[in-house]
């Protein structure tokens, strides 16, 4: 018997499946999960809490909490990336994509091209439509099977994991549906009216 030419530990080796392509350019990992809000946490009881999606000014619906937990829930294993540099993978989500909530007002595609979301507390995020549908995001309501952490956006937040996290909007209470992309909160300080992590769309003029 002959020793093969190449040893396995060197041929038979696999390409390192590091989470290097994962992480976007000037983030890190991090294995917490840390809280950033720009305010104190709202205490919205479940009882006074409702969703309601807008266009034109025009109310399309409104939904309970009861309600709202009734629509078809999708779940989420998804990488979050932060602007002030931490990012996270993996992370396991379920709620209801923005795909089913138009689908329950019976509208096939959205009524415009950008979004403004609305949240209690006051903040808000600008979206383009395109970024929300077809799966790409949901109003999330659980977080790694638990529901959401009040400091983590509970009961409800937007999630949109592929655009950096300021855009996934805590405390969540409704989406205007607009003609125009008309910054929110963080992106009327500096930030990106965009937000792209893989092209490190951190400030306005990224
Ligand atoms: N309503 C609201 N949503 C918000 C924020 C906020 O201050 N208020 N901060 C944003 C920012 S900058 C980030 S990084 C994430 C942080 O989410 P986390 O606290 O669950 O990590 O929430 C985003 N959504
Ligand atoms: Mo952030």
């Amino acid at each position: 018997m002959s020793e093969p030419p190449i040893s396995r530990g060197f041929h038979g080796r696999k390409k390192p499946e590091g989470p290097t392509n994962r992480v976007p350019p000037g983030q890190h990992l991090v294995s917490d999960f840390p809280v950033l809000s720009a305010g104190p946490t709202p205490q919205t009881k479940l009882e006074v809490w409702s969703f309601t999606l807008e266009a034109g000014g025009k109310l399309l619906k409104e939904w309970s909490w009861a309600e709202f937990e009734a629509l078809p829930q999708t779940k989420i294993k998804t990488d979050i990336h932060c602007v002030t540099t931490w990012s996270k993978l993996g992370t396991n989500w379920q709620g209801v994509t923005i795909d089913d909530l138009l689908a329950a007002c019976g509208l096939s595609e959205p009524p415009a091209p950008y979004v403004l979301a609305e949240c209690d507390g006051g903040y808000t995020t600008n979206l383009p439509v395109e970024d929300l549908i077809e799966g790409k995001a949901m109003i999330a309501t659980r977080y790694e099977g638990q529901p959401l952490e009040p400091e983590h956006g509970g009961p409800a937040r937007l999630l949109v994991p592929h655009l950096y996290f300021w855009k996934s909007a805590k405390w969540v209470r409704g989406i205007q549906f607009r003609e125009g992309d008309e910054p929110g909160f963080w992106e009327a300080l500096g930030y990106h009216i965009y937000g792209d992590p893989w092209r490190e769309q951190r400030y306005a003029g990224d």
